[in-house]
């Protein structure tokens, strides 16, 4: 079994934390020895105890001379749980306390180096004690499912997904606002995936008027995301799912500062429901970057899935605010309808906002284009 081998089952099995663990990161860790997996961890939630320390308690086995392959480097601080660092050499202590470097845990593979500024320090405490490191095992896998993680750890703002399901010639309803549905099932139960694997789902009030959307991943098992729903001036009913159902305290509103401070907003407080104040820009929108700090700060939400509508979107990508785009094409066209990016408009070729693909693939008759915008260098 080689290293690559194992990280991707400690890859695999760090996906058991998906929509658990946030706002810390998915872990998965196993413990290799004589070339054979004899226990794995993983993060299960919040506050609950590292990968690292999950998979060496679970051993049944003698750990003498095992390899630890973990997909984040083992933490050196004291914050929920005690330091990782310290667990890994427990397994080396002779009984009277003191290190011996042939006992316990020899070899610590790490997919890649902690962004978390707090907890580094764990690869070279590990060195001092005589354990051989190896660092950057299928890093860009490890970096992949910890995008959320690291870029609001090392910034304080969500990644942001933006989600469209579109015709061949780009549109995301006919003139009518005709839109169910657009993409095949199969595209749908990947979009539910991702809201089950994201802190928030965003929404636009026209959106919310239009499909009164339930926005949970009702076609693939997951928790229900936190809805967030942009109104700049206060003026949804109460009658929509987002504001009336069972999750209704896990949505959050966005408004302008001064309709924040409006009894329409207290009344929204009494259900349960977040409300939250952001500046309102020249062109009368609310500004989302601003609401993105605020979220990723104060409620600390790691990412968000920008689900529409058209105004939204096109709002997210002529600011630069996607990280990702997820683009579901139908084999379908229309000829006229709302273009998936209706208020964008790009003056030149040069300042077109443009994508690099990241991966592209089938999800029944449609297709599945995962993008990531190609920033100025
Ligand atoms: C996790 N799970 O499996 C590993 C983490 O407050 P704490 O003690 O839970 O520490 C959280 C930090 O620990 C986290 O931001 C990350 O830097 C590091 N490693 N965290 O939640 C794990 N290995
Ligand atoms: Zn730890």
């Amino acid at each position: 079994m080689t290293d690559a081998d194992a990280m991707r089952r400690a890859l695999h099995v760090a996906l058991r934390g998906t929509g658990k663990v946030s706002p810390n990161p998915r872990v998965g860790c196993v413990l290799v020895r004589d070339g054979r997996i004899i226990s794995e961890g993983w993060h299960d939630h919040y506050g609950g105890i590292h990968a690292e320390v999950h998979a060496l308690r679970r051993a049944s086995e003698s750990l003498e001379g095992a390899t630890m392959v973990v997909t984040l480097e083992p933490c050196n601080h004291q914050g929920k749980q005690p330091p990782c660092t310290d667990a890994i050499l427990a397994t080396k202590q002779r009984p009277d306390g003191t290190l011996d470097p042939s006992r316990g845990i020899r070899r610590v593979v790490v997919g890649m180096r902690d962004p978390n500024p707090q907890a580094q320090g764990g690869i070279e405490r590990l060195q001092q004690a005589g354990i051989e490191v190896t660092v950057g095992v299928l890093e860009a896998e490890c970096r992949w499912i910890n995008r959320f993680f690291v870029k609001h750890v090392t910034t304080g703002m969500p990644y942001v997904i933006g989600k469209g399901a579109i015709s061949l010639d780009g549109f995301i309803a006919t003139r009518e606002g005709q839109s169910q549905w657009i993409s095949g099932e199969e595209a749908r139960r990947r979009a539910h995936a991702l809201r089950a694997e994201v802190d928030a789902v965003l929404v636009g009030r026209a959106t919310v008027e239009r499909d009164n959307p339930h926005l949970g991943p009702r076609l693939v098992r997951g928790r229900m995301p936190r809805r967030i729903v942009l109104d700049t001036g206060l003026r949804l009913s109460m009658n929509y799912r987002v504001l009336c159902d069972e999750h209704r305290m896990r949505t959050i509103v966005a408004t302008s500062r001064e309709r924040a401070e409006s009894s329409a907003a207290d009344a929204l407080r009494r259900e349960g429901i977040t409300v939250v104040g952001v500046s309102v820009t020249s062109a009368g929108r609310l500004a989302l970057d601003e609401l993105f700090v605020t979220i990723g700060k104060e409620l600390s939400i790691t990412s968000v899935l920008v689900e529409g509508g058209a105004q939204v979107l096109s709002w997210c990508i002529e600011h630069g605010l996607l990280d990702e785009l997820h683009l579901f094409v139908a084999p379908m066209m229309l000829g006229q309808g709302i273009s998936f990016t209706a208020a964008l408009s790009a003056q030149s070729l040069q300042s077109a906002p443009r994508w690099q693909y990241h991966a592209l693939g089938r999800a029944g008759d449609d297709t599945h284009l995962i993008l990531l915008p190609q920033r100025p260098s």
